[in-house]
């Protein structure tokens, strides 16, 4: 098997999640750590212009989103699964929810004065205004919720998860956990992490069970690789043909047409280069870099949109 090259640092919440998903699958894994902030230059010359954490990569293949590594992870080794056929849906849906609304809850409650050190470390004031600035700028005008209503809604959800365990259920969904629970724990493992603000938590003691019982898949064997490596990897390899899954035509593009790719929520960075993929669940272009050569940088449909240039 090909080696999962993961993208990442250690106080990303996405990160955790895919961490985790190594985990629970005993995949092994190379950890390239990247910066928090802009530049990312090692970052860029991979994907092009993606900047969010995390993204993986298998040779000449770049993952971006991890609702798509999560994806391309369970094609690899399918056993256990992320998605158990009962409730593949209501997983997928539940996940997303978790990724877009209980993380932006989760992050407009810990960013709290005394917790910042907790996520952040001890940075200086200097740091601090950088990480804001970058932050700011990859939001753009994206909403931004008060503490006060991100006490409240937080409050309120996890009421809301604390009942999904009622009678003794072990995860979110049944007796197996799902790409639901990945989803809902990379956002609490954040809460846990802010210390002084992690008490709202107590208000949930099945839910707080359910997080150890989850932190127990651990990450499984990562080995450092440096960033200027993974390039040189990415240079040396050639893209995989890709899967044969069937061309799903929704924006009247072609194979082999120049398009952008661009998140829709926030970090509206393009990926510009040649359609090679476009099936029902994901897209990819093929792009070359002076430093990473031919690559193929791959999105999920659902939060990206396709532009033809
Ligand atoms: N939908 C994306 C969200 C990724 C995301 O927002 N990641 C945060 C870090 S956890 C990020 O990119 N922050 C800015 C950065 O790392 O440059 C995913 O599922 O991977």
């Amino acid at each position: 098997m090909p080696d999962i090259i993961l993208h990442h640092y250690p106080i990303s919440p996405f990160s955790e999640k895919v961490r985790l998903i190594l985990g629970y699958k005993k995949l092994a894994w190379k950890s390239v750590v990247i910066p928090t902030i802009m530049p990312k230059p090692d970052v860029i010359a991979l994907t092009g212009g993606y900047r969010r954490t995390p993204f993986m990569q298998i040779g000449a293949d770049i993952y971006c989103d991890s609702a798509l590594i999560a994806d391309v992870l369970e094609r690899m080794s399918p056993q256990p699964t992320l998605y158990p056929a009962e409730n593949e849906g209501v997983a997928r849906m539940l996940s997303q929810w978790a990724d877009a609304t209980l993380f932006w809850t989760v992050i407009a409650y810990v960013f709290q004065p005394s917790a910042v050190p907790y996520l952040l470390g001890n940075v200086t004031p200097e740091q601090m205004k950088a990480f804001s600035v970058d932050r700011a700028a990859m939001r753009g005008n994206a909403p931004r919720m008060s503490l006060a209503e991100a006490s409240g809604a937080l409050a309120e959800y996890l009421r809301r998860m604390e009942n999904m365990l009622a009678g003794g259920k072990p995860y979110l969904l049944g007796q197996q956990p799902s790409i639901a629970d990945f989803s809902v724990y990379h956002c609490l493992w954040f809460v846990q992490k802010a210390e002084p603000v992690a008490h709202i938590l107590d208000t949930a003691p099945a839910l707080k069970e359910w997080l150890a019982r989850m932190a127990e898949f651990g990450h499984h064997q990562s080995e450092r690789l440096a960033s200027e490596e993974a390039v040189a990897i990415a240079r040396a390899s050639t893209p995989a043909a890709g899967d044969d899954m069937p061309f799903f035509n929704t924006h009247d593009v072609s194979l082999g047409q120049r398009v952008t790719i661009t998140p829709t929520d926030y970090a509206l960075d393009p990926v510009e280069g040649e359609l090679v993929l476009s099936t029902a669940t994901q897209f990819a272009v093929r792009r070359e870099d002076p430093r990473a050569g031919v690559v193929h940088v791959h999105f999920p449909r659902i939060g990206f949109h396709l532009k033809k240039v």
